[in-house]
């Protein structure tokens, strides 16, 4: 059987990774979505390194959650059968045991030279213009998909969509796109089509729909389907 399963900050929400978004939705009084452009980056270079600098400092802070560690399980059990797509830049899926994980909004975890177009992993600080390690230039930016720009791998998920008998959507608002036309894409590939999440997606329109916390619901749903698959239905 092959699966497809989509997260987003959802699945990260019990284990505290700040969204970044105070009680007015603002980060020191921007919106998270007007900093996570390359015209933010053009228009004050220091502001977009920062955020992504606390945020990628916070990661220390946080811990994997049983939905992430109930979706390392699932790898084991369906090998490459599985395609784990995430649009969270945190590392808690590979924190959680997870071996392969197809980040399509880039990683915290690593940079990007605008000057050699090499990406290396990164755990630091990006403000303080440190020089790149493959050629010396201090162009360095974080290793994310900022609003505008195209999200990694593209053409191996929609491969994976047209062709997975599952698509399981976890902790995503359904808002973003290309990520919220996934279910679609299954759907038409004839999919059957599961959602995890807090309260429905704007996009919901999954044969299933499950409301709850991903603690529970992933770990749950994980258990049903591997119960299924070992009975060898
Ligand atoms: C592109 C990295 C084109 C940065 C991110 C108008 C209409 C349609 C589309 C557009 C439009 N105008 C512009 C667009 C395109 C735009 C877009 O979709 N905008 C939206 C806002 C309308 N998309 C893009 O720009 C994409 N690129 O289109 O490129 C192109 C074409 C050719 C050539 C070049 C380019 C790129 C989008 C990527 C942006 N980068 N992340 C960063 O993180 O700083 S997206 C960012 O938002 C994060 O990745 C995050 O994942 C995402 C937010 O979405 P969610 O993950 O869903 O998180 P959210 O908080 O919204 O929802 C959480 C859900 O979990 C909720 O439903 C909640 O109820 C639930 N939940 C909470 N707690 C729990 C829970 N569920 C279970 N358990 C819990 N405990």
């Amino acid at each position: 059987m092959k699966v497809v399963v989509l997260t987003g900050a959802g699945i990260s929400a019990e284990s505290g990774v700040p969204t970044f978004r105070g009680e007015d939705g603002l980060w020191e009084g921007h919106r998270p979505e007007d900093v996570a452009t390359p015209e933010a980056f053009d228009a004050d270079r220091a502001l977009v390194q920062r955020f992504y600098d606390a945020r990628r400092a916070s990661l220390a802070r946080v811990q994997p959650n049983a939905a992430h560690r109930a979706l390392a399980e699932l790898e084991q059990v369906l090998g490459d059968d599985l395609l784990l797509v995430t649009q969270n830049i945190d590392d808690l899926h590979e924190r959680g045991g997870s071996k392969r994980v197809l980040h399509m909004h880039g990683e915290l975890r690593a940079a990007w030279c605008t000057a050699c177009d090499q990406r290396t992993p990164w755990l630091g600080t990006l403000l303080d213009e440190p020089p790149c390690p493959a050629c010396g230039a201090h162009a360095l930016r974080p290793d994310v998909v900022w609003f505008g720009e195209m999200p990694y791998e593209m053409d191996t998920i929609h491969l994976a969509l047209f062709s997975c008998d599952l698509f399981v959507s976890i902790g995503t608002s359904g808002v973003v796109y290309p990520a919220a036309g996934f279910v679609d894409y299954a759907a038409a590939g004839g999919a059957d089509t599961l959602e995890l999440n807090l309260e429905r997606a704007a996009n919901s329109d999954f044969r299933v729909s499950r409301q709850g916390l991903a603690s529970e619901l992933v770990p749950a749903w994980v258990g049903e389907l591997t119960a299924t698959l070992q009975a060898g239905a």
